[in-house]
């Protein structure tokens, strides 16, 4: 990969590593859902962010480099409070990192684990990701201590207390909301099942892969797990999958055959917007 070049005309190789632990931390945050803001206001409050949304320490070499993808369709004002809160909050970890919304075109039923491998196929195309944040659009960490950076060993659930579920785990195998895999952990379950369409059961599918693939998962301390969640209805486009139950019986004859080594879809558009990178895909749909 090439380096980075900054204004000052040295590589940024000359600089010193980020320390082990950032002196920008604060804890917890407060988190409010008032007026939404505007994409302006977020790039005013972020200078330091370049386009498509990413980011590099200025003043030391990160020892991170994370790659954050937002399933997405039809949330403008859920991700504008995310990318309000989340820019700062991974600038504070002093990471390097780039996010990415992946959107699904047209208006099929939605499928957001389909979208997350077509994330994770896109994002390692620009750069070599080592973690990857696989992210809802309606939800904000509460704690900074929470890092968005990858677990050496295991997969990793970040969003274990939600607002939603009074701050504590729903069920032991729960895996939705924010999860973060390295790359090689993504590939070794072979990524993310392309079948589920519609709401609920994809999550249990990839913590059952999780596991069939010999991983554990690996939780942060509860109180840095805080999140909360926008509130909100289901979406049209994304109505319960009648079929996840049947589905969920099959994991273990399917994760090998579907997942990143079957995915197909087109790529519509790969734009960079000053605070994220859009991808567009075809994604198909429910045969
Ligand atoms: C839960 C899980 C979520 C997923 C889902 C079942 C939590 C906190 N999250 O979320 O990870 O397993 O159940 O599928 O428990 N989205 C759009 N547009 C749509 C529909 C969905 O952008 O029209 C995206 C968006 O990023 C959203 C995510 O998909 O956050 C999950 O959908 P949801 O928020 O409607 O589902 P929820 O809150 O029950
Ligand atoms: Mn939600």
């Amino acid at each position: 990969r090439l380096h980075q070049q900054h204004h000052h005309g040295f590589l940024s190789d000359s600089l010193p590593n980020c320390p082990d632990r950032s002196p920008y931390l604060v804890g917890p945050i407060t988190v409010t859902f008032t007026s939404v803001p505007s994409v302006k206001q977020i790039q005013m409050k972020n200078p330091l962010v370049t386009a498509g949304g990413m980011y590099h320490p200025p003043n030391c070499e990160p020892r991170y480099r994370t790659a954050v993808l937002i399933p997405h369709r039809n949330r403008e004002a859920h991700l504008r409070y995310l990318l309000y809160y989340l820019h700062p909050f991974l600038q504070r970890q002093q990471l390097q990192y780039g996010i990415y919304v992946i959107h699904q075109a047209g208006n099929a039923t939605f499928n957001r684990a389909k979208l997350l491998n077509v994330g994770v196929r896109e994002a390692m195309k620009d750069e070599d990701w080592d973690c990857l944040f696989l992210h809802d659009v309606d939800l904000i960490p509460e704690n900074d201590h929470n890092l968005y950076i990858c677990d050496p060993w295991s997969p990793k659930h970040a969003s274990i207390a939600m607002n939603k579920f009074g701050y504590s785990l729903p069920y032991p195998q729960y895996f939705g909301g924010v999860s973060a895999l390295s790359p090689d952990m993504y590939m070794k379950m072979n990524g993310f099942p392309n079948e589920y369409w519609g709401w609920g059961g994809e999550d249990d599918d990839i913590a059952t892969r999780v596991r069939l693939a010999g991983m554990k998962i690996s939780r942060p301390p509860v109180s840095v797990g805080h999140y909360k969640m926008v509130k909100h209805k289901g979406d049209k486009g994304n109505e319960e999958n009648p079929h996840r139950f049947d589905l969920l019986i099959r994991t273990q004859r399917m994760w090998t055959q579907d997942g990143m080594n079957s995915l197909s879809y087109t790529l519509i558009s790969k734009e960079l917007h000053p605070l994220y990178t859009n991808i567009t895909a075809d994604i198909g749909f429910d045969p």
